[in-house]
């Protein structure tokens, strides 16, 4: 499906992706707006990619717990100069992180491979956007809407709950003419989940696979740290880092995250050592 800048498949087993997040927002709850002058954008992902990043997640619009709804024109006036600078200078995998189909569109023309939708194709003529640009799309879970969606979330059984929609959500696309091998699913951590409800899903992360299709999990510097450990959001790189390390145990094929560097360092090491035990098993 996905390619890296050298040809070779973005998804191997024993290789976890890295998606490095660029927000294109003034209210991003992580980086405080700093990333939305085009000079910095460019200067922040080209640090990503030294650090590993296969894929730069950009997005013009904050779904962070509280936050108020854009219009597609503000979103688009956010991402587009960035995504042109971002296609025109490195070889790297652009994600949109979008759920208007304006944006994917236009989003798409100017150079990005890939859909990130927190709302998974739900909003309006976003799914037979996703059909016609035909790229790989990641379905993300969540309950509720942003501005309430941390209000009181209630599942039956979360994982069996996120997966159900998951397994709609598939079918759906799939149905309307997307390949399914152009599909991502992603649990949406945080996304109307209370702590417990995400530590659930992390542990049963491999549960929520459907047709084999990848994992993406985006744990980065959220909410569910700093409820544990009380740690400043500026704090919470060791934790992410370790929460990356467990949802690859536990079968992310992607993670989206901010510290790119430090998080592959980890993640190379702990994939390295796996090695060792696959090759034994086929020796004996
Ligand atoms: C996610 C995302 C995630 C996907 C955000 C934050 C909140 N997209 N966008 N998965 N989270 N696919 O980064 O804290 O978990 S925004």
């Amino acid at each position: 499906m996905m390619q890296n800048a050298d040809g070779s498949p973005l998804l191997q087993a024993g290789r976890t992706a890295i998606m490095g997040i660029l927000n294109a927002t003034p209210d991003s709850f992580s980086d405080g707006g700093l990333f939305i002058s085009v000079g910095t954008a460019v200067d922040h992902v080209a640090r990503m990619i030294d650090g590993g990043a296969d894929i730069i997640d950009i997005g013009g619009e904050s779904t962070r717990p509280g936050a108020s709804p854009v219009s597609a024109d503000q979103e688009m006036e956010r991402v587009m100069p960035i995504i042109e600078a971002i296609s025109r200078r490195f070889d790297v995998i652009i994600s949109i992180d979008t759920s208007k189909p304006e944006v994917m569109y236009s989003a798409v023309s100017a150079g990005a491979a890939m859909i990130n939708d927190v709302r998974a194709l739900k909003q309006k003529d976003a799914l037979q956007a996703a059909v016609k640009v035909a790229v790989p799309v990641c379905l993300m879970h969540m309950q509720g809407q942003p501005q309430s969606m941390q209000d009181e979330p209630v599942y039956n059984d979360v994982t069996t709950d996120v997966r159900g929609f998951l397994s709609e959500r598939v079918d759906t696309c799939v149905q309307a003419g997307i390949q399914l091998s152009n599909l991502i699913v992603d649990p949406g951590f945080g996304f109307g989940k209370t702590r417990e409800q995400n530590f659930k899903l992390l542990n049963e992360l491999e549960d929520i696979r459907l047709h084999d299709l990848p994992i993406l999990a985006g744990l980065s510097r959220k909410s569910l740290i700093g409820q544990t450990l009380d740690l400043d959001v500026k704090e919470r790189a060791p934790a992410s880092i370790a929460l990356a390390l467990m949802a690859v145990w536990n079968g992310a094929n992607i993670l989206r995250v901010h510290d790119v560097k430090e998080t592959c360092q980890a993640v190379r090491m702990v994939e390295a050592v796996v090695k060792e035990k696959k090759e034994r098993a086929q020796k004996s």
